[in-house]
């Protein structure tokens, strides 16, 4: 049985494992294949209105494999085509919230992936390591689009040519993730983050993360007429109007993600 990858739904949170925890869950084929399905899983089931990954063990995700990717079975171009780049790809087009909660070091791919979801939580016993210079590889899992967006091209080109190693409350002030917690309250804050999220408008979610995705090419005038349509379409939603009418009636709303 494929155990690299577990999966468990609690109320609406999809929470998704790493599993991997004696290589410091860093991911192989089966790992990435199998991360790809679950994320296609949560994206398709309509009661998980938010998905939490994290990672077992001591680390969040080492990136790929190194005993895999020197082991000559299979092309490094076959490993981002057909490992990083789906999970990247799933993870920026659903539409709903996705979090990572890093538990401790993200290296690599690892690093990537993490910073690709919409809301990064981290302990602060978690690192951040852009670690692909160190063996003479470039960054990927889309972390020549992310990074620079997140901190600026000048600590992004220093952090990925230097591949030094920095901490969550470094990647916190930088802004490369949203918030670092102390190791005993991080878990309990992620979950709390990730729980929020699920009951809240999942549509309005996913249609805000559609114009985030876009904006990162769009002009202001291509950006103004998305954010009509999809003000138009998030107002035809049942949420919209519950949460108009529990405002006015002075009550709590009760989205349903619809
Ligand atoms: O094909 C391609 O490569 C293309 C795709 C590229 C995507 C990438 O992600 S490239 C980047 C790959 N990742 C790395 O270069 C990171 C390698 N790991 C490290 O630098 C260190 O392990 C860490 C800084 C992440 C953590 O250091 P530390 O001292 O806390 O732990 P450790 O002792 O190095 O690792 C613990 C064990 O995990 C160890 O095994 P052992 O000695 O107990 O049997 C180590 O070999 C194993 N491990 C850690 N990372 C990987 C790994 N095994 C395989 N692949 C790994 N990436």
């Amino acid at each position: 049985m494929n155990t690299t990858i577990l999966f468990e739904k609690k109320e609406n949170v999809g929470i998704i494992r790493l599993n991997r925890p004696e290589v410091l869950n860093s991911f192989n084929r089966e790992m990435a294949l199998l991360m790809q399905e679950t994320l296609k899983r949560c994206e398709t089931d309509e009661t998980i209105r938010c998905i939490l990954i994290t990672g077992e063990g001591r680390a969040f995700c080492a990136g790929q494999d190194l005993q895999e990717a020197t082991s000559g079975t299979l092309e490094l171009r076959t490993i981002v085509k057909e490992h990083y780049n789906p999970i990247i790809h799933l993870i920026r087009s659903i539409e709903k919230p996705i979090v990572a909660a890093v538990n401790g070091v993200a290296a690599g791919a690892g690093a990537n992936i993490a910073l690709a979801c919409d809301i990064v939580t981290a302990s602060d016993k978690a690192s951040f390591i852009q670690a692909f210079s160190k063996i003479g590889l470039i960054p990927d899992s889309g972390g020549t689009f992310t990074l620079p967006r997140l901190i600026g091209l000048q600590r992004a080109s220093a952090l990925m040519m230097l591949g030094e190693k920095i901490t969550a409350e470094e990647a916190e002030k930088m802004g490369m993730i949203y918030r670092c917690y102390a190791e005993q309250d991080f878990w309990e804050q992620s979950c709390r983050i990730a729980a929020q999220l699920s009951q809240m408008p999942t549509r309005g979610l996913g249609l805000t993360k559609r114009a985030l995705n876009l904006s990162m090419f769009n002009t202001l005038e291509d950006q103004l007429n998305l954010e009509e349509d999809l003000q138009s379409e998030a107002g035809n939603t049942y949420d919209y109007r519950e949460g108009v009418s529990a405002f006015l009636e002075k009550r709590t709303p009760a989205f349903r993600g619809q």
